[in-house]
């Protein structure tokens, strides 16, 4: 590879960093049920080892996602153990996810609950969720509803947006001034009828309503089929309302597929947005790059250091665009050239100049042979098999 198009590619690594969710080391199903792994994690400890694992091979994952519910069942009590793992692992806690959707009494939804007693119950653990990730000096509160319903006629959609909106009001206000809120949307499932954040529009004029601390959450995931994500990223952007990203990729819903392997040519034009606004603006764009997906028929471990490969090849060929190029083709009207710009960054085989990096830091070359070398596999599986063999296999 010539040198200028190495150098770039070595500029945009050393920036490059993606979150690790801690529930992608866990079993985890479908609606149908669950394949349970031998070598899944069962305990936050667990999840925190594997994800250390990941961050030793590819060195740029250096943050875990954490699911209140899951990882802290104690609340803030958990965060001394959780510290702990921490300093074990070698990877920090980063975004704090509250759980509003697994309880019984969210049957009807949590903020968008007609039952002013369960609307005051999910308050008070979002307030939880924000003095943990104060203690965990983690930034990002990520906000996801399961709320909405399933019929129409059954919910008053104008009277729950205003309890969403004194809600967030309200969480808002528990932040410190160096953490943010993160609103992710979503168009259905669990409700199919209607969600309460459907549309990045929606979790927008909610972010605006909560406070200057919030922005919205891009789960890749979270769009019909066909939708143009990267005019929503441009379009966030050009309002300083892009907080952060949850990657993975879908055919046909949520289906938390690996990120590039459905459409990597997506994630590329998703990142070129992104560099394009920075070129442009002069200013780099605060984003939190996570990773939100669980794989129950490919290894765990694999597919992450898969996915965070596949995250640096696309982020690698987005910035070989030639942006000075590319806004001159524009300018002019010049289709060919602006669409040829893209295509070319695309078709560059960025493999070799990653490998010569991550030789640079120190890193395997190839993470995934050195993950198969390692035998951690063959450890953590001799050490958990007898507990996952324990795990409920069927849905029912
Ligand atoms: C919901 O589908 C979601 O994308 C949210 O981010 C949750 O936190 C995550 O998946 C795990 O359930
Ligand atoms: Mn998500």
């Amino acid at each position: 590879m010539n040198a200028p198009r190495s150098e770039k590619i070595f500029a945009a690594l050393e920036t490059f960093r993606i979150e690790l969710p801690s529930w992608g080391f866990a079993n985890t199903g479908t609606r149908f049920g669950k394949f349970i792994q031998p070598a899944a994690a069962t305990t936050t400890e667990e999840k925190f080892s594997d994800a250390g694992q990941v961050h030793f091979l590819t060195g740029v994952c250096p943050t875990v996602a954490l699911h209140v519910l899951w990882d802290c069942p104690d609340g803030v009590e958990s965060t001394d153990e959780i510290q702990r793992f921490a300093s074990r692992y070698g990877v920090t806690p980063g975004s704090i996810n509250p759980n509003l959707f697994q309880d019984q009494e969210y049957k009807y939804g949590s903020f968008g609950n007609p039952d002013p007693s369960i609307r005051k119950r999910a308050l008070e653990s979002i307030k939880e969720s924000v003095a943990i990730a104060r203690r965990l000096n983690s930034r990002d509160i990520s906000l996801w509803f399961a709320d909405g319903s399933n019929y129409p006629g059954t919910a008053n959609m104008r009277q729950r947006k205003r309890w969403f909106e004194e809600a967030l009001q309200e969480s808002h206000g528990e932040l410190s001034p160096d953490q943010r809120m993160l609103i992710e949307y979503k168009p259905f499932e669990p409700a199919f009828y209607h969600t309460d954040i459907a549309d990045w529009g929606m979790a927008l004029l909610l972010a605006r309503a909560a406070g200057p601390q919030a922005k919205v959450l891009v789960d890749t995931g979270h769009h019909y089929a066909s939708q143009n994500i990267e005019q929503i990223v441009a379009w966030l952007l050009s309002e300083n309302m892009l907080g952060g990203f949850h990657f993975n990729d879908r055919r046909y819903a949520d289906d938390d597929l690996t990120m590039g392997s459905i459409d990597p040519y997506q994630v590329f034009r998703i990142f070129h947005e992104i560099r394009f606004f920075e070129w442009e603006s002069g200013q780099r764009a605060d984003i939190a790059y996570m990773i939100d997906q669980s794989h129950n028929l490919k290894g765990k471990i694999e597919s992450m250091i898969q996915t965070v490969t596949m995250a640096q090849q696309l982020f690698a060929k987005a910035v070989l665009v030639d942006a000075k190029k590319l806004a001159a083709a524009q300018k002019n009207c010049n289709l060919l050239e602006a669409e040829s710009l893209l295509q070319e960054a695309f078709a560059t085989d960025v493999r070799p100049a990653i490998q010569e990096w991550r030789d640079s830091k120190g890193l395997p070359k190839d993470p995934m042979e050195a993950f198969r070398q390692s035998g951690y596999l063959e450890r953590i599986t001799r050490e958990r098999a007898a507990k996952n063999a324990h795990k409920v296999t069927s849905y029912v």
